[in-house]
């Protein structure tokens, strides 16, 4: 709770230097809309809008009241909380909006996820609305964490993809509750076949910190460099660098360049799983 209380003391005097974004962007596509809502220091919480149906789904609400405002600002109804982790900055939001919004569904894996109904595993797929949701398991982060792929309706390419702090834009989460061979099968195996186009939408903006770190160990990778001059001013203008796509993230983001010749070189080892712990042992200890 002491842990807690300094945790927001500290976000809140971060959140007086204006670091995050305070307004929200929407993401539009052909049947689904994405509303990106910026929570805390620099959290994400996400509304999926069903364009035909307008039910809607929020992804981590940990800022109950700015999640109800934003849900009737679009005029939808919201059916569902997909949590994907227990952390309290992503589900600590749970029981106070379902006493807000009585009724609602609340997926997630983890039993340390208040206000659960519905629990969910690897595979299982639901509806909003039209929007199929296909649940994946990738515990590292933490051992319950869940990313919710919506699958595109067929001959159409809008898929998206939330990952929580399993994948960041150009990084990924620690390992708390988990091994390297985990987190490589939460990357490549299960996020890294997704679609190219599939849109990524993770749980924090770190997208600055990761590429400084990317190009460290990668200092010619003209992708990065890009991408970092990039989100530099997308930040310095307190506009998000939301979302990436899993293509993106195949050319920035070390930890999902673990088979690449220029990163088995920087870590000195050719076992992409051994690589995975290197690369985030790095990361820990980085200093920019
Ligand atoms: C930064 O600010 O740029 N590098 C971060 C430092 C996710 S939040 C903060 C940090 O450690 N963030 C976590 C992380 O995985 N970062 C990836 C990285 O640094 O490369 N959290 O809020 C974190 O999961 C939390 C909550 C952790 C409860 C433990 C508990 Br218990
Ligand atoms: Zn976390």
């Amino acid at each position: 709770m002491l842990q807690r209380l300094i945790y927001f003391t500290v976000k809140s005097i971060r959140n007086l230097t204006g670091t995050h974004s305070t307004h929200s962007l929407t993401v539009s596509g052909k049947t689904m809309d994405v509303k990106i809502l910026s929570a805390l220091s620099d959290n994400y919480m996400y509304l999926i809008i069903d364009k035909d149906s307008k039910k809607a789904a929020i992804v981590d609400p940990v800022e109950p009241d700015k999640v109800l405002q934003s849900v009737s600002e679009a005029g939808v109804e919201l059916t569902t909380v997909l949590t994907t982790h227990h952390h309290w900055d992503h589900s600590g939001g749970n029981a106070e909006l379902v006493s807000k919004a009585p009724g609602l569904t609340v997926c997630g894996f983890d039993d340390r996820i208040g206000a659960l109904t519905k629990k969910v595993n690897h595979g299982d797929t639901f509806s909003i609305g039209k929007l199929k949701i296909n649940c994946l398991y990738t515990p590292c982060h933490t051992s319950g964490h869940i990313c919710y792929h919506v699958v595109p309706p067929s001959g159409e390419s809008d898929g998206a993809v939330f990952t929580g702090d399993t994948l960041f834009q150009a990084g990924c989460g620690k390992f708390f509750e988990g091994t390297p061979d985990q987190m490589y099968d939460a990357l490549i195996n299960k996020l890294g076949s997704l679609p190219d186009s599939t849109k990524v939408y993770c749980g924090h903006e770190y997208t600055v910190s990761n590429l400084v770190f990317a190009q460290s160990t990668e200092p010619s990778n003209k992708d990065i460099q890009d991408r970092l001059n990039w989100a530099k001013v997308r930040r310095s203008l307190s506009e998000t660098t939301i979302p990436s796509t899993i293509a993106m993230e195949k050319l920035i983001n070390p930890f999902m360049r673990v088979k690449e010749p220029s990163i088995q070189k920087y870590a000195g080892s050719t076992n992409p799983v051994e690589i995975m712990g290197i690369l985030r042992n790095a990361k820990n200890n980085f200093k920019a």
